[in-house]
C-alpha cells in the first residue's frame, strides 16, 4: 500500500531492476523512424549513454543496409531477409549489434537485449578481427493480436470487461474513453516487449454504445491509437454488422445493398482520415445474438467481403470470426452438434473470401475448454487466411482465481499436425496470424491473479515463436518479474509449470467439457448446461457418459478431420484418453488406454488434483518474505479460493459419477 491507501500498479515484467545491466553502457542508434525514437527514449530511461555510431559502442542498432559500414564486419548475407519486423543480433568482444530491416525490428531487438542482457562489460573492447556470429529473429506470425472484450459502459450482466477477471477496462471509464490514458501507454510498452503488434480495443459483442466508437468517437479512438503507435501496435475495432441501421438509420444492413456498401466505404474512409495506421475491423456475426448476413439470406463470404472492400483501399483487414452456431438448440435434438457448426458454415465458403479477410477460429470446436480437440476448420480451409484464436482471459480455466499457466496448452495446439506428423502444424496453417482474448484490467496487478501475467507474457512470446519451450518462457517471465532470487523463481516454476494439467485434473474429465455454472462459467455444475439451449451436453445416464461424435454411429464430427486424425478419433482403440468423452459415449467401466476405468480415473484425478493444489498452497507459503508483500498476499488469497473451489469440484464431480454409476472408489476414499 502507498500513502493514499491504494496498492500501486505492479510493474509486470519490466520493473526497473531489469534495466540494471544497461545503466551507463553506450548505445549508438542509426535511423530516424519514430520507432527508433522510442528505442532512444528507452535507452535513455535505462541510463544508457548515446554515442555516435562507431565500432566502440557497446550496443549499436542499425539498418541491415548499413552493416557494411560497421567496423566489426558483420556478414549481411548471414543476416538475410528480416522482413519488416525481424532483427539480427551479432555479438563479439563485449559489443552487440542489432541489425534491422524495418524499424519495428529495432524495437523488438531492443527488447531482446533487455531480456537477454548486454553481456559482460569487462570483455568490451575486444579485437575487431573476427566477424561475429549472427543470430536471426524473425516472427513466425506477422499478425500477433490481442482482442479486448471491453465495453465502453458497464454491461448489466457481463460487467465492463466481458469475461474479464481483472477489474474494469484500461481504456474506458464512466461510459467514455478515459481522460488519462497513461496506463494504456505502459500497457503498449509491455505488449511491444513481447512482440504483440495489433490490439482490438472493444468487445466482439458490440452494443449500441460501443458501435459508436466507429463514428462519433473516432477522435477518442485516435487518442488510444496514439498510445500504441510509438510501440509498433495498430488498433482495430470490433464493429456491429447492423451499424448502417443502428448508427445511420438505413432500412437494411444487407451486404449486397449499394447504400449499405457505400456506408461502410465512407465509414472506413473516415476512420483512416483520423487514424492513418488503423488495423481493421473484427466481426462476430450471426453468433449469440449478434447481427449478421443470415438475416438477408446472404452467407458469411458476402458479409465479410463487403467489409473487406470498404477497407481494402486503405490497407485494412477484416478479422471475421468463425464462432457461428445455433445457441437456441433444443437439447432433445440429438442430430445437431454444436462442435460441427463452424466447419459446416465456413469450409464450403473456402476460396470465396477476399484477400484481406482473415477467418478467426477458436482453437477448439466448442468454446475455450480446458481440453478440446483442435478445430478441424483450420486444416479445412485451404484457400482462406486463418488466424488461430486463443483465450488468455481464463473464462473456463479458473477466472484468474486459479493459478493456471496456459502456455503448455497453447504449445500442444500450435504444434498439432492435422495431416500427420510430416505435415504442417496449426501454427504453419495459421497464415493469418494469432489472436487471443486479453486478460488485463485496471486491477493493481493488471491481471487480478498476479501469476496470470505469465499467460499474457507467454502468449506474446509464442505468437512470435511458437517453438519456444513453455517452461523456458515461464522461467524468462519469472526472472524478469521477480528478479534474482532463484528460490523464489524455482518455486514459481514448480507452482505454475504443470498447473494447466492440475486444473484439468479436478474439473470436467476426459475432454467432456463444460460442467460449469451457466452464466458466469465459474465453479462446478455438472448438469448446468445439460438441458439448456447452448448445445454443450455430456449425456450422462446410469450407464455411461460422453458424446458420440463418430461417423459410424454419432454426429459425424470426427469426419471433419483429415486422416490420420479422423480414424484416430473415430476408434475407441486409438482416441487419446484425454479426449475420450469428447468423441465417444462409453460405459463408466470402459477401460482407458492408461488401464484405469473411466469412473476410477475420475476419482483418482479429482482426489489427486486437490492434493496438488494443497501442495501449491504450501509451496507459496514457503516463499513468504521472498516476494513483494502485496503480490504475495494477493496470490495467497487466490490460492485459498482455488483450494476451496478445487475441493468443491472434486466433491461434486466424484459424487455425481458415484451416484450415476453406482461404482465405488477402489481405494475407498470419501465420496458424498
Ligand atoms: C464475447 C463465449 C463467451 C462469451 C463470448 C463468446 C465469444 O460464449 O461465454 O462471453 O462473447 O464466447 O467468443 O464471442
Amino acid at each position: 500500500m502507498d500513502e493514499t491507501g491504494t496498492t500501486p500498479e505492479h510493474p509486470m515484467w519490466l520493473p526497473e531492476a531489469v534495466f540494471r545491466g544497461l545503466r551507463d553502457r553506450t548505445i549508438a542508434v542509426v535511423g530516424d523512424d519514430p520507432l527508433l525514437g522510442t528505442v532512444r527514449r528507452e535507452a535513455d530511461a535505462a541510463g544508457m549513454t548515446e554515442v555516435p555510431p562507431s565500432a566502440e559502442a557497446e550496443l549499436t542498432i542499425m539498418p541491415v543496409a548499413d552493416l557494411a559500414t560497421h567496423a566489426r564486419r558483420i556478414d549481411a548475407a548471414a543476416v538475410g531477409d528480416l522482413g519488416t519486423e525481424g532483427y539480427a543480433i551479432a555479438r563479439e568482444g563485449g559489443r552487440t549489434v542489432i541489425a534491422y530491416a524495418g524499424a519495428a525490428g529495432a524495437l523488438y531487438g531492443w527488447f531482446h537485449v533487455v531480456r537477454a542482457g548486454l553481456g559482460d562489460a569487462d570483455t568490451a573492447g575486444g579485437a575487431a578481427s573476427d566477424a561475429p556470429t549472427v543470430e536471426r529473429h524473425v516472427p513466425r506470425h506477422s499478425l500477433r493480436m490481442l482482442d479486448h472484450w471491453d465495453n465502453v459502459s458497464e454491461h448489466p450482466v457481463m460487467g465492463q470487461v466481458e469475461r474479464g477477471y481483472a477489474g474494469g477496462s484500461i481504456f474506458y471509464e464512466d461510459g467514455r474513453v478515459r481522460e488519462d490514458l497513461s496506463r494504456v501507454e505502459r500497457y503498449a510498452r509491455l505488449l511491444a516487449s513481447i512482440g504483440v503488434n495489433r490490439v482490438a480495443i472493444n468487445n466482439v459483442n458490440v452494443g449500441r454504445r460501443e458501435a459508436r466508437l466507429l463514428t462519433d468517437d473516432l477522435g477518442e479512438v485516435s487518442r488510444i491509437a496514439a498510445c500504441f503507435r510509438p510501440w509498433g501496435i495498430r488498433v482495430h475495432l470490433a464493429v456491429s454488422f447492423a451499424s448502417p441501421i443502428t448508427l445511420a438509420g438505413l432500412p437494411t444492413a444487407d451486404p449486397v445493398d449499394e447504400a449499405v456498401q457505400q456506408w461502410w466505404a465512407d465509414a472506413a474512409t473516415r476512420v483512416y482520415a483520423a487514424i492513418e495506421d488503423f488495423g481493421g475491423f473484427l466481426v462476430k456475426a450471426d453468433s449469440e445474438g449478434q447481427p449478421g448476413p443470415f438475416a438477408y439470406g446472404r452467407d458469411h463470404a458476402d458479409g465479410a467481403n463487403m467489409l473487406a472492400a470498404a477497407l481494402a483501399p486503405h490497407g485494412g483487414i477484416v478479422h471475421w470470426r468463425a464462432f457461428v452456431y445455433n445457441h437456441r438448440q433444443d437439447w432433445r435434438d440429438r442430430s445437431t452438434d454444436r462442435a460441427r457448426a463452424a466447419y459446416d458454415h465456413f469450409v464450403p465458403l473456402d476460396g470465396r473470401f477476399a484477400d484481406n479477410v482473415i477467418l478467426q477460429v477458436k482453437y477448439g470446436p466448442l468454446d475455450f475448454q480446458v481440453r478440446e480437440p483442435v478445430s478441424p476448420v483450420i486444416p479445412g480451409l485451404r484457400e482462406t487466411a486463418v488466424a488461430l484464436e486463443l483465450q488468455i482471459t481464463q473464462e473456463y480455466t479458473g477466472q484468474q482465481r486459479h493459478a493456471v499457466y496456459l502456455a503448455p496448452q497453447w504449445r500442444e495446439i500450435l504444434e498439432f499436425a492435422p495431416f500427420g506428423d510430416s505435415g504442417p502444424t496449426i501454427s504453419d496453417l495459421s497464415r493469418g496470424g494469432i489472436a487471443a482474448v486479453a486478460n488485463v484490467g485496471d486491477d493493481p496487478f493488471w491481471t487480478g491473479h498476479p501469476l496470470a501475467q505469465a499467460n499474457l507474457y507467454a502468449y506474446g512470446r509464442l505468437a512470435w515463436d511458437p517453438s519456444l519451450d513453455a517452461d523456458a518462457i515461464l522461467d524468462e517471465w519469472a526472472a524478469l518479474t521477480f528478479g534474482d532470487d532463484t528460490t523464489a523463481r524455482g518455486g514459481i516454476h514448480r507452482l505454475l509449470s504443470d498447473s494447466w494439467r492440475t486444473y484439468e485434473s479436478y474439473t470436467a474429465p476426459l475432454g467432456v467439457g463444460f460442467m460449469v455454472n451457466p452464466g458466469d462459467h465459474y465453479g462446478p455444475s455438472v448438469e448446468g448446461y445439460e438441458y439448456s439451449p447452448w448445445g454443450t451436453y455430456h449425456f450422462a445416464d446410469r450407464d455411461g457418459i460422453g458424446v458420440d461424435r463418430t461417423v459410424a454411429t454419432g454426429t459425424g464430427y470426427a469426419g471433419q478431420y483429415p486422416e490420420p486424425w479422423r480414424s484416430v478419433y473415430e476408434s475407441l482403440d486409438s482416441v487419446p484418453d484425454e479426449l475420450l468423452l469428447f468423441f465417444h459415449h462409453v460405459p463408466y467401466s470402459h477401460r482407458l488406454r492408461s488401464g484405469a476405468t473411466v469412473v476410477q480415473h475420475v476419482y483418482d484425478t479429482h482426489f489427486d488434483g486437490v492434493e496438488r493444489v494443497r501442495a501449491q498452497v504450501a509451496l507459496w507459503d514457503s516463499l513468504d518474505g521472498r516476494i513483494d508483500t502485496a503480490v504475495h498476499r494477493r496470490v495467497t488469497e487466490r490460492l485459498a479460493e482455488q483450494l476451496r473451489s478445487a475441493t468443491d469440484w472434486r466433491d461434486q464431480i466424484n459424487t455425481y459419477f458415484f451416484r450415476a454409476s453406482g461404482i465405488a472408489d477402489e481405494r475407498g476414499r470419501r465420496i458424498y
